[in-house]
Protein backbone atom coordinates (compact mmCIF):
# COMPACT_ATOMS: atom_id res chain seq x y z
CA UNK A 1 0.00 0.00 0.00
CA UNK A 2 1.19 3.63 -1.09
CA UNK A 3 0.46 5.71 1.77
CA UNK A 4 2.70 8.64 0.93
CA UNK A 5 1.17 11.00 -1.63
CA UNK A 6 3.19 14.34 -0.43
CA UNK A 7 3.40 17.78 -1.92
CA UNK A 8 6.84 17.15 0.09
CA UNK A 9 9.36 14.32 0.49
CA UNK A 10 10.81 15.53 3.15
CA UNK A 11 10.38 13.71 6.27
CA UNK A 12 10.44 14.45 10.38
CA UNK A 13 11.01 11.68 12.76
CA UNK A 14 10.08 11.99 16.28
CA UNK A 15 11.16 9.79 18.80
CA UNK A 16 10.88 8.80 22.60
CA UNK A 17 12.15 6.54 25.05
CA UNK A 18 10.43 3.16 23.78
CA UNK A 19 12.71 3.10 20.64
CA UNK A 20 15.91 2.48 23.02
CA UNK A 21 13.72 0.14 25.42
CA UNK A 22 14.52 -3.28 23.18
CA UNK A 23 17.97 -1.54 23.40
CA UNK A 24 18.22 -2.22 27.49
CA UNK A 25 17.42 1.56 28.30
CA UNK A 26 14.07 2.19 30.56
CA UNK A 27 11.21 4.15 29.18
CA UNK A 28 9.49 6.56 31.98
CA UNK A 29 5.70 6.23 32.22
CA UNK A 30 5.75 2.21 31.33
CA UNK A 31 4.98 0.01 34.74
CA UNK A 32 8.35 -0.77 34.78
CA UNK A 33 9.59 3.04 33.97
CA UNK A 34 12.03 5.36 35.99
CA UNK A 35 8.81 7.52 37.33
CA UNK A 36 7.87 4.28 38.90
CA UNK A 37 10.73 4.75 41.23
CA UNK A 38 11.69 8.09 41.27
CA UNK A 39 9.48 11.16 41.78
CA UNK A 40 10.24 13.12 38.52
CA UNK A 41 10.11 16.50 41.37
CA UNK A 42 13.21 15.02 42.84
CA UNK A 43 14.95 14.73 39.51
CA UNK A 44 14.09 16.23 36.74
CA UNK A 45 13.35 19.99 37.85
CA UNK A 46 15.55 23.03 38.05
CA UNK A 47 13.99 23.45 41.56
CA UNK A 48 14.96 19.58 42.18
CA UNK A 49 18.86 20.48 40.88
CA UNK A 50 18.77 23.55 43.40
CA UNK A 51 17.50 21.82 46.46
CA UNK A 52 19.40 19.16 45.87
CA UNK A 53 22.45 18.48 43.27
CA UNK A 54 23.87 15.70 44.82
CA UNK A 55 20.96 13.45 44.21
CA UNK A 56 20.38 14.90 40.93
CA UNK A 57 23.67 13.88 39.89
CA UNK A 58 23.55 10.27 41.09
CA UNK A 59 20.37 9.99 39.31
CA UNK A 60 22.04 11.16 35.64
CA UNK A 61 25.47 9.24 36.56
CA UNK A 62 23.58 6.07 36.78
CA UNK A 63 22.05 6.77 33.44
CA UNK A 64 24.83 7.50 32.19
CA UNK A 65 26.51 4.40 33.93
CA UNK A 66 24.36 2.13 32.12
CA UNK A 67 24.51 3.99 28.68
CA UNK A 68 28.53 3.38 28.57
CA UNK A 69 27.92 -0.27 29.26
CA UNK A 70 28.90 -2.31 26.13
CA UNK A 71 25.66 -4.38 26.28
CA UNK A 72 23.66 -1.70 25.07
CA UNK A 73 23.66 -1.31 21.24
CA UNK A 74 21.16 0.39 18.74
CA UNK A 75 18.65 -1.61 17.93
CA UNK A 76 17.13 -2.52 14.45
CA UNK A 77 14.74 0.69 14.89
CA UNK A 78 17.62 2.69 14.89
CA UNK A 79 19.44 1.24 12.18
CA UNK A 80 16.58 1.29 10.16
CA UNK A 81 16.01 5.14 10.84
CA UNK A 82 19.59 5.56 9.82
CA UNK A 83 19.13 3.53 6.44
CA UNK A 84 16.21 5.43 6.10
CA UNK A 85 18.08 8.89 6.13
CA UNK A 86 20.67 7.46 3.59
CA UNK A 87 18.51 6.05 0.85
CA UNK A 88 15.71 8.52 1.06
CA UNK A 89 15.91 11.19 -1.68
CA UNK A 90 14.96 13.73 0.57
CA UNK A 91 15.68 15.14 4.27
CA UNK A 92 14.92 12.97 6.79
CA UNK A 93 15.16 14.72 9.99
CA UNK A 94 15.16 12.56 13.32
CA UNK A 95 13.94 15.02 16.19
CA UNK A 96 14.75 12.78 19.66
CA UNK A 97 13.62 13.39 23.19
CA UNK A 98 16.01 10.78 24.38
CA UNK A 99 18.91 11.93 25.59
CA UNK A 100 21.06 8.47 24.90
CA UNK A 101 23.26 8.70 21.96
CA UNK A 102 21.91 5.28 20.15
CA UNK A 103 20.28 7.27 17.15
CA UNK A 104 24.24 8.14 16.35
CA UNK A 105 25.61 5.36 16.99
CA UNK A 106 23.47 3.80 14.66
CA UNK A 107 24.99 6.50 11.86
CA UNK A 108 21.50 8.40 11.78
CA UNK A 109 23.37 12.77 11.54
CA UNK A 110 20.21 15.15 10.65
CA UNK A 111 19.56 14.53 14.04
CA UNK A 112 17.93 16.96 17.31
CA UNK A 113 18.59 16.29 21.00
CA UNK A 114 15.30 18.24 21.81
CA UNK A 115 15.35 17.06 25.39
CA UNK A 116 19.45 17.37 25.92
CA UNK A 117 22.61 14.44 25.86
CA UNK A 118 23.39 12.80 28.72
CA UNK A 119 27.28 12.51 27.69
CA UNK A 120 27.23 16.46 27.54
CA UNK A 121 27.22 18.67 30.54
CA UNK A 122 27.43 22.63 30.57
CA UNK A 123 28.52 25.33 32.89
CA UNK A 124 25.93 27.34 34.79
CA UNK A 125 28.48 30.39 35.18
CA UNK A 126 30.30 30.49 31.61
CA UNK A 127 28.01 28.29 29.72
CA UNK A 128 30.64 25.92 28.19
CA UNK A 129 28.98 22.61 26.88
CA UNK A 130 31.30 19.61 27.36
CA UNK A 131 31.80 15.94 26.45
CA UNK A 132 31.46 14.05 30.33
CA UNK A 133 31.80 10.27 30.39
CA UNK A 134 32.16 9.76 33.68
CA UNK A 135 29.95 10.37 36.99
CA UNK A 136 29.53 14.04 37.71
CA UNK A 137 29.97 15.28 41.00
CA UNK A 138 29.11 18.75 43.57
CA UNK A 139 32.92 19.34 43.86
CA UNK A 140 33.92 19.31 39.90
CA UNK A 141 35.14 22.79 38.72
CA UNK A 142 34.29 23.80 35.26
CA UNK A 143 37.59 23.10 33.00
CA UNK A 144 36.50 26.51 31.18
CA UNK A 145 36.00 28.84 33.92
CA UNK A 146 37.31 26.90 37.18
CA UNK A 147 34.47 27.61 38.86
CA UNK A 148 33.19 24.99 40.76
CA UNK A 149 30.00 22.96 41.63
CA UNK A 150 28.53 24.78 38.85
CA UNK A 151 28.43 21.88 35.87
CA UNK A 152 24.98 20.64 35.16
CA UNK A 153 23.95 17.43 32.87
CA UNK A 154 23.08 18.91 29.92
CA UNK A 155 19.79 17.91 29.70
CA UNK A 156 16.04 19.81 29.05
CA UNK A 157 14.10 19.66 32.81
CA UNK A 158 10.19 20.50 33.23
CA UNK A 159 10.23 23.79 33.12
CA UNK A 160 12.92 24.84 30.85
CA UNK A 161 12.60 25.58 27.07
CA UNK A 162 13.25 22.42 24.39
CA UNK A 163 16.72 22.97 22.79
CA UNK A 164 16.68 23.95 18.78
CA UNK A 165 12.92 24.51 18.87
CA UNK A 166 12.60 27.17 16.03
CA UNK A 167 14.64 24.64 13.90
CA UNK A 168 11.84 21.99 14.75
CA UNK A 169 8.84 24.23 14.06
CA UNK A 170 10.36 24.87 10.64
CA UNK A 171 11.17 21.72 9.81
CA UNK A 172 7.97 20.81 11.17
CA UNK A 173 6.38 23.10 8.71
CA UNK A 174 7.90 22.08 5.49
CA UNK A 175 7.68 17.59 6.33
CA UNK A 176 5.61 15.37 3.76
CA UNK A 177 5.52 12.99 6.51
CA UNK A 178 5.70 13.06 9.87
CA UNK A 179 6.08 9.99 12.16
CA UNK A 180 6.07 9.64 15.72
CA UNK A 181 7.79 6.41 17.43
CA UNK A 182 7.86 5.11 20.78
CA UNK A 183 6.49 8.14 22.59
CA UNK A 184 3.60 7.91 25.06
CA UNK A 185 3.09 11.99 23.92
CA UNK A 186 2.61 13.00 27.86
CA UNK A 187 5.31 15.73 27.02
CA UNK A 188 4.43 19.15 25.77
CA UNK A 189 5.65 20.89 23.42
CA UNK A 190 6.66 17.29 21.60
CA UNK A 191 3.18 15.71 22.24
CA UNK A 192 1.78 18.72 20.12
CA UNK A 193 4.30 18.38 17.14
CA UNK A 194 1.19 16.23 15.32
CA UNK A 195 -1.41 18.68 15.50
CA UNK A 196 1.46 21.88 14.36
CA UNK A 197 2.30 19.56 11.61
CA UNK A 198 -1.66 18.88 10.65
CA UNK A 199 -2.24 22.48 10.64
CA UNK A 200 0.84 23.64 8.73
CA UNK A 201 0.67 20.65 6.07
CA UNK A 202 -0.76 17.99 4.37
CA UNK A 203 1.46 15.92 5.44
CA UNK A 204 0.86 11.51 6.23
CA UNK A 205 1.02 11.34 10.10
CA UNK A 206 2.17 7.83 11.56
CA UNK A 207 1.99 6.63 14.95
CA UNK A 208 4.87 4.12 15.69
CA UNK A 209 3.98 2.43 19.12
CA UNK A 210 3.77 -0.76 21.26
CA UNK A 211 0.13 0.31 21.73
CA UNK A 212 -2.09 3.21 21.29
CA UNK A 213 -1.41 6.48 22.96
CA UNK A 214 -3.85 9.20 24.61
CA UNK A 215 -3.21 11.15 20.90
CA UNK A 216 -3.51 8.25 18.22
CA UNK A 217 -6.36 9.33 16.39
CA UNK A 218 -4.44 12.61 15.41
CA UNK A 219 -2.61 10.30 12.79
CA UNK A 220 -3.97 8.89 9.82
CA UNK A 221 -1.83 6.02 10.27
CA UNK A 222 -0.95 3.51 13.38
CA UNK A 223 0.83 0.65 13.74
CA UNK A 224 1.47 -1.53 16.85
CA UNK A 225 4.12 -3.92 18.27
CA UNK A 226 7.91 -3.60 19.25
CA UNK A 227 9.69 -0.87 17.13
CA UNK A 228 12.57 -3.27 16.53
CA UNK A 229 9.82 -5.05 14.43
CA UNK A 230 7.52 -1.95 13.10
CA UNK A 231 10.29 0.20 12.43
CA UNK A 232 12.34 -1.96 9.94
CA UNK A 233 9.32 -3.05 8.43
CA UNK A 234 7.60 0.56 8.03
CA UNK A 235 11.15 1.51 6.57
CA UNK A 236 11.43 -1.42 3.73
CA UNK A 237 8.07 -0.54 3.00
CA UNK A 238 8.58 3.24 2.75
CA UNK A 239 11.77 2.47 0.62
CA UNK A 240 10.27 0.47 -1.80
CA UNK A 241 7.34 2.49 -2.53
CA UNK A 242 9.31 4.98 -3.36
CA UNK A 243 11.24 3.01 -5.73
CA UNK A 244 14.80 3.70 -3.23
CA UNK A 245 15.36 -0.30 -2.76
CA UNK A 246 19.13 -1.09 -3.98
CA UNK A 247 19.13 -3.99 -6.85
C1 LIG B 1 7.47 1.20 22.90
C2 LIG B 1 8.24 0.10 23.25
C3 LIG B 1 8.74 -0.68 22.20
C4 LIG B 1 7.64 1.05 25.07
N1 LIG B 1 8.47 -0.35 20.94
N2 LIG B 1 7.21 1.50 21.65
C5 LIG B 1 0.11 21.57 31.17
C6 LIG B 1 -0.29 21.40 29.86
C7 LIG B 1 0.63 21.37 28.82
C8 LIG B 1 1.98 21.51 29.07
C9 LIG B 1 2.38 21.68 30.37
C10 LIG B 1 1.47 21.71 31.40
N3 LIG B 1 2.14 21.89 32.57
C11 LIG B 1 3.48 21.96 32.28
C12 LIG B 1 3.63 21.83 30.94
C13 LIG B 1 4.91 21.82 30.19
C14 LIG B 1 5.74 20.58 30.47
C15 LIG B 1 4.88 19.34 30.26
O1 LIG B 1 4.70 18.86 29.15
N4 LIG B 1 4.34 18.76 31.32
C16 LIG B 1 3.46 17.60 31.17
C17 LIG B 1 3.77 16.62 32.28
C18 LIG B 1 2.04 18.06 31.10
N5 LIG B 1 6.81 20.60 29.52
C19 LIG B 1 7.95 21.25 29.76
O2 LIG B 1 8.16 21.82 30.81
C20 LIG B 1 8.94 21.31 28.63
N6 LIG B 1 9.28 22.66 28.37
C21 LIG B 1 8.38 23.55 27.92
O3 LIG B 1 7.21 23.27 27.74
O4 LIG B 1 8.91 24.82 27.68
C22 LIG B 1 8.01 25.85 27.27
C23 LIG B 1 7.78 25.96 25.80
C24 LIG B 1 6.93 26.90 25.32
C25 LIG B 1 6.68 27.03 23.96
C26 LIG B 1 7.31 26.20 23.06
C27 LIG B 1 8.17 25.28 23.53
C28 LIG B 1 8.39 25.14 24.89
C29 LIG B 1 10.22 20.55 28.99
C30 LIG B 1 9.97 19.07 29.09
C31 LIG B 1 11.23 18.36 29.58
C32 LIG B 1 11.04 16.85 29.67
N7 LIG B 1 12.15 16.28 30.32
C33 LIG B 1 12.22 14.83 30.49
C34 LIG B 1 13.38 14.48 31.47
C35 LIG B 1 14.72 15.06 31.03
C36 LIG B 1 15.50 14.14 30.14
C37 LIG B 1 15.83 12.81 30.81
O5 LIG B 1 16.09 12.77 32.02
O6 LIG B 1 15.87 11.79 30.10
O7 LIG B 1 12.34 14.19 29.24
S1 LIG B 1 10.69 14.13 31.16
C38 LIG B 1 10.76 12.64 30.23
O8 LIG B 1 9.58 12.55 29.40
C39 LIG B 1 11.98 12.78 29.29
C40 LIG B 1 11.39 12.29 27.99
O9 LIG B 1 12.13 12.77 26.90
C41 LIG B 1 9.96 12.78 28.04
C42 LIG B 1 9.03 12.04 27.09
O10 LIG B 1 8.88 10.69 27.45
P1 LIG B 1 8.67 9.58 26.33
O11 LIG B 1 9.88 9.49 25.49
O12 LIG B 1 7.40 9.79 25.63
O13 LIG B 1 8.66 8.24 27.22
P2 LIG B 1 7.40 7.54 27.94
O14 LIG B 1 7.95 6.62 28.95
O15 LIG B 1 6.40 8.52 28.39
O16 LIG B 1 6.71 6.69 26.77
C43 LIG B 1 7.34 5.57 26.20
C44 LIG B 1 6.46 5.06 25.06
O17 LIG B 1 7.14 4.00 24.42
C45 LIG B 1 5.12 4.48 25.53
O18 LIG B 1 4.08 5.04 24.73
C46 LIG B 1 5.23 2.98 25.26
O19 LIG B 1 4.01 2.39 24.85
C47 LIG B 1 6.23 2.94 24.15
N8 LIG B 1 7.04 1.72 24.08
N9 LIG B 1 8.28 -0.06 24.61
C48 LIG B 1 7.67 0.70 20.70
N10 LIG B 1 9.49 -1.83 22.44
Amino acid sequence: MNTFAPSSQKIVILTGAGISKESGLDTFRCADGIWARVRLEDVATPEAFCRNPALVHQFYNARRGALTDPAIVPNAAHLALARLEREWPDDVLIVTQNIDDLHERAGSRNLIHMHGELKKVRCQRCGALLDWFEDLTTGDACPSCRGEGQLRPHVVWFGEMPLEIERIYAALEQCGMFLSIGTSGNVYPAAGFVRHVRSFTDAHAVELNLEPTAGASLFAETIYGPATVSVPSFVDRLLADAGCVRG
